[in-house]
């Protein structure tokens, strides 16, 4: 049977993360990985913490601690975070753990013992007055290919370009502020331009169907400028030491090291559940798939692909379905600024709404094009979609089972024609649902999920069993029979979105086993004369002033 390795980005630990964040790569990774699991698949769901590079550095000087204390603080915050918010990593784990330096080391060295590195001696961008060598975000400039004046050395975030840091027109040291000069030195460099054919042949022909386009797109662009070699080490003070004598001083590249982040992440939970890691990273029936934002599909498409080809040994993704970005309210999310709205606050402001948020940022993702979240839409979509559609649902079928049968499931009698139909339309759904999910289409999924409450609710506002308790008493048990199923199917197919209000409903269903996917909907999971609960308590409105107590919190807090 085939195996899932699903991996999610590992974010950088120089700060929380935000909405964007999650809609962009942790909520549908997640989305994917619990809907799998209910179907029954073997899944590993890897992430971890990002905790080298350039830019943990430039948060450490500008808190004045050290780098150390900097990732220990945000690997807390964050990983509160995804807890709390319910993604269900198999494993998270951290970059500047003993595993990783090994497994990271390790690679390196197969890779420089047999030769696919150019060691190369050139100049490099050098701030004087820091007695630093400029690499990544330590040197901005004006991008060569799209004119961005913030471009930095490794990455122009605005055209999602990957750079070299002599390519920057007008560099500036973002340590000083002052222009660099130029000073030699040695590095080891990935050909990546040897590579060319491989990723044209694997991407451009064998996954032209399959990819998202954005994906796509982005890949067919940079191999038709043309790859160059990529420097993997660089002379900083922060990172994984180059494991070889004449590299002293010097560490790898963060987007050499963190990738490998998912192979680390992979043996520390294999170790810690007797399983092989190298089931998952070396055989051909495990499918590998990344789930990143847009500005990582370099990384992820083109530089850790060459060197899994390089060693030999590995697996290749077989989807990498990045997300574009979210905006906030129209406007760029930015640190900077403080344009954000911050996980860890959302979670003190709205302790017990993890699933409203998921909601929403499903029903908002990126998927094709930037996307936008809006406070007046979180509103409405809590108030007109969750709690006015799938809430009033499961209310109307559990407030009318204990009025007429206390609270015990009746027993069907005939199943008229009509009463098939939406059987089989709910079916149809589960299958639509798990179809989109398959095909990396989250938005769709969530709201053919949401119309299966649509459905219920008017299967009951046609049939009016209400109407009928006294007339006949058969029919109206075959109606909340029907009715109670399609809330059971309810709570199993809402999972994999809104997994908090999937066991609440779980719960007042009183349902304790598990079945997969492909059995809801076969009306064993509540028989007649089962008890359920009184409660049925799903959703609350959310009001008008705490909504302008959000736009409030967004103006006072931005920069
Ligand atoms: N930390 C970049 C980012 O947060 C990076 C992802 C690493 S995935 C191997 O955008
Ligand atoms: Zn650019």
């Amino acid at each position: 049977m085939k195996r899932y390795l699903i991996t999610a980005a590992l974010p950088y630990t120089n700060g929380p993360i935000h909405i964007g964040h999650l809609s962009g790569v942790y909520i549908p990774a997640d989305i994917y990985s619990r809907y799998l699991r209910l179907c029954g698949r073997e899944v590993v769901f890897i992430c971890g913490s990002d905790e080298h590079g350039v830019a943990i550095s430039i948060k450490a000087s500008k808190e004045k601690t050290t780098p150390k204390s900097i990732i220990d603080k945000y690997d807390k915050v964050i990983r509160k975070s995804f807890e709390t918010f319910g993604i269900s990593f198999d494993n998270y784990s951290r970059t500047s753990r003993q595993i990783h330096y090994d497994t990271a080391s390790e690679f390196f060295q197969k890779l420089n013992s047999s030769k696919k590195f150019i060691e190369m001696t050139s100049d490099q961008l050098y701030d004087n007055s820091s007695k630093k060598f400029l690499a990544d975000r330590f040197v901005s400039g004006t991008c060569p290919l799209c004119s961005n004046k913030e471009a930095y050395g490794d990455q122009c975030e605005k055209c999602g370009s990957s750079l070299n840091a002599t390519d920057l027109v007008n560099p500036k040291s973002t340590l000083s502020g002052d222009k660099p000069i130029l000073k030699k030195t040695k590095h080891w460099y990935l050909p990546l331009n040897k590579y060319e054919n491989f990723i044209k042949d694997w991407i451009l022909v064998k996954h032209k169907d399959d990819w998202k386009i954005n994906v796509y797109g982005q890949v067919k662009s940079w191999i038709e400028q043309g790859l160059k070699p990529r420097a993997v080490t660089r002379d900083l003070d922060w990172g994984i030491p180059v494991p070889t004598k004449e590299a002293e001083g010097k560490v790898l590249y963060v987007w050499f090291d963190a990738p490998i982040g998912y192979i680390s992440s992979t043996k520390e939970w294999a170790l810690q559940n007797k399983k092989k890691w190298e089931d998952y990273w070396k055989n051909d029936e495990t499918e590998l798939v990344h789930f990143i934002g847009k500005d990582n599909i370099v990384f992820h498409c083109i530089i850790f692909p060459s060197m899994l080809k390089a060693h030999g040994e590995y697996i290749l993704p077989k989807n990498v379905p990045a997300n574009e970005f979210l905006n906030l309210e129209g406007d760029k999310i930015s640190t900077s600024k403080n344009w954000a709205v911050w996980i860890h606050e959302y979670l003190k402001d709205f302790p017990d709404k993890q699933d409203v948020m998921r909601y929403v940022l499903t029903a908002n993702m990126p998927e094709t094009k930037d996307s936008d979240f809006s406070w007046k839409d979180f509103q409405a979509k809590n108030n007109n979609e969750l709690v006015a559609i799938y809430g009033n649902y499961v209310n109307r079928v559990v407030v009318l089972i204990n009025k007429y049968y206390e609270g015990k499931v009746p027993a069907p009698k005939f199943y008229t024609n009509k009463d098939k139909e939406i059987i089989n339309s709910v079916k149809l759904l589960r299958d639509k649902i798990g179809f989109a999910i398959e095909k990396f289409r989250f938005r769709e999924s969530n709201s053919e999920m949401i119309n299966i409450a649509r459905i219920g609710n008017k299967y009951l506002a046609d049939n009016e069993p209400w109407k009928l308790i006294n007339i006949d008493p058969g029919r109206t048990k075959t109606i909340l029979f029907i009715s109670i199923q399609i809330v059971s199917a309810l709570a199993f197919l809402s999972e994999p979105f809104l997994p908090f209000t999937s066991s609440k409903l779980k719960e007042i269903l009183k349902i304790k086993k598990q079945i997969i996917w492909n059995d809801i909907l076969n009306f064993n999971i509540i028989k007649p004369g089962q008890k359920i609960s009184k409660e049925s308590f799903l959703f609350e409105k959310v009001e008008d002033k705490a909504i302008s107590n959000q736009y409030q919190k967004l103006e006072r807090n931005k920069k």
